[in-house]
């Protein structure tokens, strides 16, 4: 049986990470972990911080803190920000602990050795005034693809193209400002035109793969790929494990991914089995997916795989890469320096993590950008307040007066009842396919097509009017609509976890150790007591709330802009 080894893009310890990431690449990953684990799938999910490479340095040197500190603040922030949202890694490392530095190691002169890394000389840029190369970030200009001003040396913010820092146009120091000049120096380069006609067929036949990330990949291939340095001229990294090359690190795109690796190495000692990392990471029953947002689709379904494909070590390489587009605020990037952001804290002090999760799960950046509109937002959490919250609590409350607390054994079925019952096994077929193929959205609308059944079978059977008339029918109609409940919250557990579980308790099935099975809940509930909670599930959002919300983004943006 296959195994699934799920990873979401490394975060850069740099700044607090916001709804847009979670978005891209780790909401869709936790969902598809959480539902793999229903179907009983055997799954680890794998993250980190990734904490070396310029943008940390130069931010540690804006903020006047050593590197280590910096990068230390960051990781405990976004790690706090993920258990908030209920994102549950196996395991959350970092890129600057010390498994990761041999292994990193091992990978450069593994791919050293058979003639894959090669050195040559480099034209790059030197700013006097610093006394230092400007690599990657530390030199701006325009792109010499696509013409874009004010992009970093190593990457292109507009055209994604990955660029060769000294090919930047009209180059200054992001630093000083002060033009720079060329010096000649010796890099270590990946040749990965060795890999074109390996990484082309392995592409070719992954038609499964979303067509935005596969297209990607191969367009890259047809346009030709090149020898891409890898190496940097800095203090901060991986050390380049070759005596010739003191001074130098490793770029922080040859050490990241490796991080995903030397995390599984780090869970695996922790649990006490030092070897088992080997068993996803060198074994070919397991699948590796790795979710990320498209600006990193290149890293991963090129030079990541040739990285892994240039070793005769048995690594696996990446089953699937979902990558998501973008997820923005209002029509603009979320950008906290120009004040287009949401508080967390005061967000999750009004809102719950369960609205938020189901509200990005609706309308993630699957196909295309999609962002976070506070009127959606508000629209989604209603919706869930008046379909699931609304019926959880008009049949539980109702069974808990008129039932003695209880489920009420089912008489005779008429067909409205067999319709709706009948209606579970194929919500759960084909929400189960939606998820397995990363399509979040749908299983979403999917699952809550049984809930919005359920509710109108409620309304149209009306057991409030049933308890004077006819006690056995209205019995019969709570105990049909308590199975619907129940299987609508198994099938929405992967999105709203905690809401599905709290369900599961009102009706009266205890948590168990292990998520709920992914299928019909099959037991009878004939006189099964109810739990004791019967607090509301959702606060409705009002419009004026929404209003106040977008006046006091715009405020904020406003704000920024003036200083
Ligand atoms: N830290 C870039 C990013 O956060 C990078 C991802 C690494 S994944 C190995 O977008
Ligand atoms: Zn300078």
């Amino acid at each position: 049986m296959s195994k699934y080894l799920i990873t979401s893009a490394l975060p850069y310890a740099n700044g607090p990470i916001h709804f847009g990431h979670i978005a891209g690449a780790y909401l869709p990953a936790d969902i598809f972990t959480r539902f793999l684990r229903q179907n009983g799938e055997d799954a680890l999910y794998i993250c980190g911080t990734d904490e070396h490479g310029v943008a940390i340095t130069i931010g540690a040197e804006k903020a006047g803190v050593p590197y280590q500190q910096y990068v230390d603040g960051h990781h405990k922030t976004i790690k706090a920000f993920f258990d908030k949202l209920n994102i549950r890694f196996d395991h959350f490392s970092r890129t600057t602990l010390p498994e990761h530095f041999p292994l990193c190691q091992e990978f450069f002169l593994d791919l050293h050795k058979k003639g894959f890394i090669k050195p040559a000389v480099e034209a790059q840029f030197f700013c006097v005034k610093c006394n230092r190369f400007l690599a990657d970030r530390y030199v701006t200009g325009a792109c010499p693809k696509c013409g874009a001003g004010e992009v970093r040396g190593d990457e292109c913010t507009k055209c994604g193209e990955w660029l060769e820092p000294s090919k930047i146009i009209a180059p200054s120091c992001k630093v000083c400002g002060s033009v720079p000049e060329i010096r000649k120096v010796t890099q270590y380069f990946l040749d990965l035109t060795a890999f074109a006609p390996r990484l082309k067929e392995w592409l070719g036949a992954k038609t499964d793969w979303k067509p935005n990330v596969r297209n990607k990949a191969l367009s890259m291939i047809e346009e030709g790929l090149v020898q891409r340095s890898i190496t940097r001229e800095l203090t901060w990294g991986v050390p380049v494990p070759l005596p010739e090359a003191k001074g130098k690190v490793l770029y922080v795109w040859f050490d990241a991914p490796i991080g995903y690796i030397s995390a599984t190495m780090e869970w695996a000692k922790l649990k006490g089995e030092p070897e088992a990392w080997k068993d996803w990471w060198q074994n070919k029953d397991s699948k590796l997916i790795h979710f990320i947002g498209k600006d990193n689709i290149i890293f991963h379904t090129i030079i990541w795989p040739a990285m892994l494909m240039g070793q005769d070590k048995p690594w696996i390489l990446p089953d699937n890469v979902p990558g998501n587009e973008f997820y923005n605020l209002e029509n603009r990037k979320f950008s906290k320096s120009e004040g287009w952001y949401i508080d967390t804290d005061d967000f999750f002090s009004k809102y719950s993590v369960d609205a938020l999760r189901y509200a990005i799960a609706s309308n993630g950046p699957e196909t295309a950008d999609s962002q976070f509109l506070w009127e959606d937002f508000a629209a989604r959490n209603n919706e869930l307040a008046d379909t699931l919250g609304n019926l959880v609590n008009r049949c539980f409350s109702f069974m808990k007066k008129n039932f003695d607390g209880k489920i009420p054994a089912a008489g005779e079925l008429k067909p409205e009842d067999r319709a709706l019952l009948d209606g579970m096994a194929p919500a759960f077929e084909e929400t189960g396919a939606f998820y397995r193929s990363y399509k979040v959205r749908q299983a979403v609308s999917r699952a809550m097509a049984l809930a919005m059944a359920a509710n109108k079978y409620v309304n149209d059977t009306a057991p409030w009017t049933l308890r004077k008339t006819d006690i056995v029918r209205c019995a019969t109609v709570l105990n049909v609509a308590s199975r619907a409940i129940i299987n609508a919250a198994v099938l929405l557990y992967p999105v709203i976890p905690d809401t599905a579980l709290k369900i599961l308790a009102k009706a009266g099935l205890p948590p168990g150790d292990k998520p709920p099975d992914f299928k019909p809940y099959e037991p009878s509930l004939d006189n099964m007591a109810l739990g004791e909670d019967s607090s509301l599930l959702f606060a409705k959002i009002l419009p004026e709330q929404v209003k106040a919300e977008v006046e006091k983004l715009k405020a904020m943006g406003e704000a920024a802009q003036a200083k």
